[in-house]
């Protein structure tokens, strides 16, 4: 049988002046297309569905049609799990009545966690939610004093999963987290907040395929496991990556990568602002825009709008060379600390430095944060 591995969709998430809604339904239209073409049997999503706990109706809406369409015109089911991102009760609202329609939500993580069975039995999906050590320490008090980090906690998880699973089935795991040695994107930044720790692919092991989620740049994690990567470029460090979905086969478990056509996509340009101006090509796209013969002040910034409806990023002459985030390494992102992150993303956005008042709400909100992992 096919299956479909996608995650990270992030429904809700806003860019400079607005969302990213068509490129998300242009996303799964193409899914749409794929399911049928490949007569697919199963889609997993893993994590992060919306942006959010608190995102719009339209967000909402656009998730209640691609679970219509697909569980129920498709007739596939489709397996979601919560990312950091979405808020797991909400997610998972009436999930017992909607599995019966094909629809399994897992929101907070459980002991014993019960795997979704498809073609005949054969198969074995075992959703697992984002979740923090302390809620693993609570669900497994007869290990609590094994759980020292995040490492552990998936380690006593991941082992339960295979102490009792049916080795005579094909057994992938959904899963939401860092997997050690992955390439983050500018918009995996939220992956980095209070250092998460990476999480070794060793405890991944026995599994037949783990469908990843929380990194939006696809990729394979070791022969078992890949990242699907977002459906949209939400960064301009994703500029020029193929978005689309994983297929895997598990008449051999091969999985190989399908890219998806996308409506839009982040794009960066430099020149003159007569060059820039005549620039039709990039009408369409997200973009950043440098130009090189003038100050970008506001008067120029309108002027390029009105041509360019997606200018996310406007830099001119004399601004200095941008050492954004979306220029920063993974080991230059692990050594910064949370505050630079922010000082680094208000210059970039802004083209400014946090004041005072947001310096604190920030540090509130960081230590709530760290006090909830
Ligand atoms: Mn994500």
């Amino acid at each position: 049988m096919k299956i479909l591995h996608t995650s990270d969709w992030h429904f809700g998430m806003r860019w400079l002046t607005g969302n990213y809604q068509d490129c998300q339904e242009r996303f799964l239209e193409g899914l749409y297309e794929l399911i049928r073409r490949e007569q697919v049997g199963a889609v997993l999503c893993a994590g992060d569905v919306y942006d959010s706990g608190t995102v719009g109706a339209d967000a909402i809406a656009l998730f209640d049609k691609a679970a219509q369409t697909i569980c129920g015109e498709l007739g596939v089911p489709f397996v979601v799990i919560a990312g950091n991102h979405d808020q797991p009760e909400r997610l998972a609202a009436h999930r017992g009545l909607l599995s019966g329609a094909g629809l399994h939500i897992s929101g907070r993580l459980e002991r014993d966690i019960q795997p979704v069975l498809l073609d005949g039995g054969a198969v074995a999906v075992y959703p697992v939610p984002f979740f923090n050590r302390y809620e693993v320490q609570a669900l497994f008090p007869e290990r609590r004093d094994d759980i020292h980090n995040l490492q552990d906690a998936h380690m006593v998880v991941f082992d339960h999963i295979r102490q009792t699973m049916d080795r005579t089935r094909r057994n992938i795991v959904v899963s939401h987290a860092y997997m050690v040695g992955a390439a983050l994107s500018e918009s995996d930044r939220s992956t980095m907040k209070g250092n998460a720790p990476a999480v070794s692919r060793d405890v991944l092991r026995d599994f037949d395929y783990v469908a990843l989620g929380h990194i939006h740049k696809p990729q394979e994690v070791g022969a078992n496991a890949c990242y699907s990567g977002s459906p949209v470029q939400y960064s301009f460090s994703e500029e020029g990556q193929a978005k689309g979905v994983v297929e895997i086969d598990t008449a051999d478990m091969s999985h190989v990568f399908v890219p998806l056509p996308m409506r839009r996509e982040k794009k960066t340009a430099e020149g003159t602002f007569a060059e820039l101006l005549a620039r039709g090509d990039l009408k369409d796209h997200y973009l950043r825009l440098r130009v090189t013969d003038r100050y970008a002040g506001l008067e120029t910034q309108a002027e390029l709008r009105e041509q360019f409806p997606y200018l996310e990023v406007t830099q001119g002459m004399g601004t200095k060379e941008s050492d954004g985030l979306s220029t920063l390494t993974v080991e230059e992102l692990e050594t910064l600390s949370d505050e630079d992150i922010l000082q680094k993303f208000i210059a970039e956005r802004f083209e400014s430095e946090p004041t005072e008042e947001q310096l604190a709400l920030f540090r509130e909100a960081m230590a709530r944060e760290e006090e909830a992992q």
